[in-house]
């Protein structure tokens, strides 16, 4: 089945905003290094890594369909700067309530256009927002009881640090 042009532009837009979502993290990576915070800068990097996989999942979504991916600039990622480890996580969890918003967005472009398929495909990144909130809320809430007291700040620090990447397994790629 082709696929439909507004499908297909709209798949396009959401592997920019994964890959903009893989720089905004290993940006707060970075600045978490930088803050003496080793472990969450860990935890971040992962989350960079498992971005980059979300992209690519719908980048071989669009190729196995034998459409074109339109592959453009990733804009800066924006703050740069955080004032404190709460405010990075509390970041984090608005931006992946913002990835949600859009999934949702382009399963209702895929579904109008009559796209079963793609539809189909695209559960797998419905639940997987469902994921991504809940471990940012649990970040916020992790870091808020932490918040101030050296102790608790560290231990939770080196929690973060043990995170492992496992690669994603997204159904209905070959
Ligand atoms: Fe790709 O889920 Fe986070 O942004």
């Amino acid at each position: 089945m082709k696929m439909n042009e507004k499908v297909r532009k709209a798949f396009s837009t959401q592997i920019n905003r994964e890959f903009y979502s893989a720089f905004l993290y290993l940006q707060m990576s970075d600045w978490l290094n930088q803050n003496s915070f080793p472990g969450a800068a860990h935890w971040m990097y992962i989350q960079y890594m498992e971005e980059l996989s979300h992209a690519q999942g719908l980048f071989e979504y669009l190729q196995m369909r034998g459409v074109k991916a339109d592959i453009d600039r990733i804009d800066k990622p924006e703050p740069e700067t955080w004032e404190n480890v709460q405010a990075v996580f509390e970041g984090a969890l608005k931006h992946e309530q913002q990835i949600t918003a859009w999934i949702n967005e382009l399963v209702d472009i895929a579904a109008e256009a009559g796209d079963k398929a793609a539809v189909l495909f695209l559960d797998w990144y419905v639940i997987e927002q469902v994921e991504e909130e809940a471990n940012q809320e649990d970040n916020c809430d992790n870091v808020s009881s932490a918040s101030g007291q050296p102790g608790p700040l560290r231990m939770w620090d080196k929690q973060m640090g043990t995170r492992v990447f496992v690669p994603a397994v997204i159904p209905y790629l070959e």
